[in-house]
């Protein structure tokens, strides 16, 4: 009888140690396996998440979001190429929204973040947020993680501004950018009640394109409105396809990231764990309010209608019974 080959990918999960080792001495096909095992959450995700512990912390997440079609994925990679002159290395994940299937977002983004080809400094991913309705999804935590235990200085995070996504993005990246773009219409509605609240900084891109200083204007106007530390969000006019205006975008990242992120890594990494708890939290409640106690559900239900029980104190019955 012949011993069957380890497959690499057995191989590379033997000795989780050296996977790592290898991740941080820059070997792509290390760090593609982990960011996939990772993903995935395989039966081998908890021993290599063990294994990179001791190098977890150092990489800065700045998270990208706002309407589609701003100029998101054309920012994120001329920013790429700016940090990589400065020789930071970079990981980048950009979450599509749309269905696994189509993948459409997905070569789009890879046709436009050109900085990411042929550049062993910049390593990308895409993932879709399945089921997280346009939310940033909890496997996105994970791969910042391998990204951050293979080295990378800066992680780059791209996300749709649509409903939860915001929100999300506010919890896990340690600098938030919202990306605007001149004629996206009621978007700029959109923007001034959810994406702004959570803006570290604003960018009004395709300055190159009428009506930027425009919109740069409304959103100056709605931040003035507000008190507080979120009336002196920066606007910055950028054109992500000429590059113009990155180097300011990104004196402002750096200002940002050195008054206001945490040295601490223990208080970064446990905001993007609180984030991990909240979101299998809401999952096991929805689990448990679609599928389990039918009857008990149905009762709450038929008090809401008669107006003898709020929304609200329903599901805080429901919680309270789990
Ligand atoms: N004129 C002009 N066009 C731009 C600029 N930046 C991006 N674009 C164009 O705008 C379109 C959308 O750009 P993307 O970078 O894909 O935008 P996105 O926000 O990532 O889009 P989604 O991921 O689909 O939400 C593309 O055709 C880009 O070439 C810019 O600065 N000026
Ligand atoms: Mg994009």
């Amino acid at each position: 009888m012949t011993a069957t080959k380890p497959s690499p990918e057995t191989q590379d999960l033997a000795d989780p140690a050296a996977l790592v080792a290898r991740m941080r001495a820059g070997e792509r096909r290390a760090t593609s396996r982990a960011v996939t095992e990772l993903e995935r959450l395989s039966s081998a995700a908890p021993r290599l998440l063990e294994a990179m512990r001791p190098h977890l912390g150092r990489a800065l997440v700045i998270g990208f979001t706002g309407p589609p079609g701003a100029g998101k994925s054309t920012l994120v990679n001329a920013y790429t190429r700016y940090l990589r002159e400065e020789n930071k290395q970079i990981g980048i994940i950009a979450v599509d929204p749309s269905s696994p299937i189509s993948g459409g977002a997905i070569l789009g983004d890879r046709i436009r973040m050109t900085a990411t080809l042929d550049d062993d400094g910049v390593f990308m991913r895409s993932l879709a947020s399945r089921g997280h309705l346009g939310g940033l999804c909890p496997a996105a935590v994970r791969v910042i993680d391998a990204f951050d235990a293979a080295g990378k200085d800066i992680v780059l995070l791209e996300t749709v501004g649509t409903g939860q996504s915001e929100i999300d993005v506010a919890e896990v990246a340690d600098v938030r950018i919202v990306v605007s773009a001149p004629g996206l219409g009621d978007d700029i509605q959109a923007m001034k009640s959810g994406l702004l609240e959570v803006a570290d900084i604003l960018v009004v891109n395709k300055a190159d394109r009428e009506g930027a200083e425009r919109t740069a204007q409304q959103l100056k106007g709605a931040l003035s409105l507000r008190s507080g530390p979120r009336a002196n969000v920066p606007v910055l006019k950028v054109t992500a396809t000429t590059g113009d205006g990155v180097p300011a975008l990104a004196v402002a990242i750096d200002d940002f990231a050195t008054a206001n992120v945490a040295k601490d890594a223990t208080v970064r990494r446990r905001r993007r764990a609180r984030y991990l708890i909240a979101r299998a939290a809401a999952d096991l409640v929805g689990e448990r309010v679609r599928h389990g106690a039918d009857g008990e559900l149905d009762r709450l239900a038929d008090a809401v209608l008669a107006g003898t029980l709020l929304p609200a104190d329903a599901a805080g019955k429901i919680l309270r019974g789990m």
